[in-house]
């Protein structure tokens, strides 16, 4: 492993005003999307879809790095070109999920554990061959009755640091996403703690592994509550209570934290990023990791049509601006205004 290598990659993923395309949505996941705008869910049309992004420069100088799917890694655009290709020609590093999604796992009230790590030794080298350069894997966390168990937080944390080991030993930058859900009614405060458990557990975990902390990216939720708590919190709790915890979990030697979205709207998405960035003293650098942040305006404008390339990235164009904008605290709510 050249760990100098791995930390210029890391760096670069994190890189001031640039943040990073989260475009690795599943077959089935893009068919949720797709079904929202009247889209059908072909091959083809991920292919376009995805191309008129990685195409479009002026989006792009805002996109340190892109996470693919597997199979989008593998696919030509329409003139035959490697998607990967158009990526690195808008200088921006392309990466791929390497997690094979969720299943149950036994003994518990309804926790996950995420698969992928039979085989996984042969699959990195043949997409660093490719041009990936790091990878993902996303470890799920539901609050709810009964759940998480202390099983859950901790098998999760383990395959996350297995993952990563065996991603620094192929010259694989990971990302490590522990991502805890803003799907229930729980409030800030119990996101906190469970945010807190996760990460905790996760660094531990990643210690165990022998993970060379500089050559990795973290990829947490924000402290929010639940999308069903009858109490809201302003961007400035967010913000503060989502320091907190982190400067309380993540060693100062980890490059950077590039959040998930989660369900967030774009704007608030934006907003917390911003102010986190805004009130600034924490060691590592932080941006965004976004898949539903910065992609739903680009896929309501597009909708499935040719004729609505343009306009789909305009929006995309959009979003990564503000985004970027917000990974450096200059970002003003006024700004949203040239979306039009
Ligand atoms: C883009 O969505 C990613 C893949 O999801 P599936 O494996 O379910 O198809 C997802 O992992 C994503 O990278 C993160 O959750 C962040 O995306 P959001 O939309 O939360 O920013």
């Amino acid at each position: 492993m050249n760990l100098e290598a791995l930390n210029k990659v890391a760096e670069a993923m994190v890189a001031p005003g640039r943040g990073i395309l989260a475009a690795d949505e599943s077959t089935g996941t893009i068919k949720k999307r797709f079904d929202a705008i009247n889209v059908e869910n072909t091959e083809a049309n991920r292919r376009d879809y995805r191309e008129f992004m990685f195409r479009h420069k002026d989006g792009m100088k805002h996109i340190s790095g892109v996470i693919l799917f597997d199979e989008t890694i593998w696919q030509d655009a329409a003139d035959g070109t490697p998607l990967v290709k158009l990526i690195e020609a808008a200088n921006s590093i392309p990466g791929i999920k390497v997690d094979e999604g969720t299943e149950a796992l036994p003994g518990t009230k309804g926790d996950v554990i995420t698969k992928g790590l039979d085989g996984l030794s042969k699959r990195l080298p043949k997409y660093y061959e490719r041009g990936a350069r790091f990878a993902k894997w996303r470890a799920v966390i539901d609050i709810g009755a009964g759940v998480p168990s202390h099983n859950t937080i901790h098998a999760n944390a383990h395959a996350l640091a297995r993952y990563a080991a065996l991603c620094q030993e192929h010259q694989i930058v990971p990302i490590v996403e522990p991502e805890v859900l803003m799907d229930g009614d729980h409030d800030i405060q119990t996101c906190y703690d469970i945010t807190t458990w996760t990460l905790k557990e996760t660094f531990q975990e990643l210690y165990y592994a022998n993970v060379a902390l500089e050559g990795m990216v973290l990829k947490p939720n924000m402290i929010v509550p639940g999308k069903k708590c009858a109490k809201q919190a302003s961007v400035d709790e967010v913000a503060a209570m989502t320091i907190k915890c982190l400067t309380n979990c993540v060693p100062s030697a980890v490059p950077g934290i590039a959040y998930l979205s989660g369900g967030q709207s774009d704007e608030d998405a934006t907003a917390h990023l911003n102010r986190m960035n805004e009130i600034g003293g924490f060691p590592w650098k932080m941006t965004f990791s976004y898949g539903r942040a910065l992609q739903a305006a680009p896929q309501k404008a597009w909708s499935g049509k040719k004729e609505n390339v343009p306009a789909g990235q305009k929006a995309f164009e959009h979003r990564a601006e503000m985004n970027g904008l917000a990974s450096l605290g200059k970002w003003r709510p006024d700004l949203e205004k040239k979306a039009a």
